[in-house]
């Protein structure tokens, strides 16, 4: 293929998800864009790729960050928007536990004001251990939180699954957070998130 596909996955990630109109294009409601629109738009704007290379790309996107609509004329992101979407996805019951990975320094933070989606429209959770420490590593030292999803799911927070298999929910106030593996925070860490649980 000509393009970079890690090149080309940034590119996508950054108009599909964020900003469009830095190339002109304009998502749909539902996130869509046109294919072809998108490569024209594109290649004039510098970014040189075809539908041989964009196919390429969604189809090996580590995280099937990429959907492509099925009469195969649009694509969007399946998830990690900043600009406002509807998705269309339909509330899902949640596995009991799931999982967010962040960085040590947000730590104090989340536990007093919950996890919040910050620049993105949802806050992004993990099935698996797994790959809750891989998202956490990108932002420093990773500390992995467990949330007590089915529990919120009873109490009326809503749940969704994303075509990626990533989990979306608006916000996890801290009552129904916790962290995965104290062992991996600093003393002084430690010590304040026990005197917060006691306080
Ligand atoms: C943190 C990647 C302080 C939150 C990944 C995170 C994911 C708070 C950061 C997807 C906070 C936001 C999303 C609070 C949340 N105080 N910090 N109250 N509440 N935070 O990148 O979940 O490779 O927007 O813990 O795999 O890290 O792009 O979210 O550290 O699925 O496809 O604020 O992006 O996918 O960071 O990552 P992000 P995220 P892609």
């Amino acid at each position: 293929m000509s393009a970079d596909p890690l090149q080309l996955s940034k590119f996508l990630s950054f108009v599909l998800r964020h900003k469009p109109d830095a190339i002109g294009l304009t998502l749909d409601p539902q996130g869509w864009a046109s294919i072809d629109e998108l490569i024209e738009r594109g290649n004039a704007a510098g970014t040189q790729f075809d539908q041989d290379d964009l196919r390429q790309v969604v189809e090996t996107s580590d995280k099937k960050r990429f959907s492509i609509s099925a009469d195969g004329l649009r694509i969007r992101a399946a998830q990690g928007h900043s600009v406002t979407v509807e998705l269309g996805l339909s509330p899902q019951e949640p596995p009991p536990v799931l999982y967010h990975g962040t960085a040590t320094r947000f730590v104090e933070s989340i536990l007093s004001a919950g996890l919040r989606p910050q620049a993105r429209q949802q806050v992004h959770l993990s099935a698996d251990e797994a790959t809750a420490h891989r998202v956490g590593q990108r932002h420093g030292k990773p500390v992995i939180f467990k949330i007590e999803a089915l529990r919120m799911h009873a109490k009326g927070f809503k749940f969704y699954l994303a075509d990626n298999g990533v989990w979306l929910t608006d916000q996890v106030p801290p009552e129904f957070l916790s962290i995965a593996d104290e062992d991996q925070l600093s003393n002084s860490t430690k010590s304040s998130t026990a005197l917060r649980s006691h306080s």
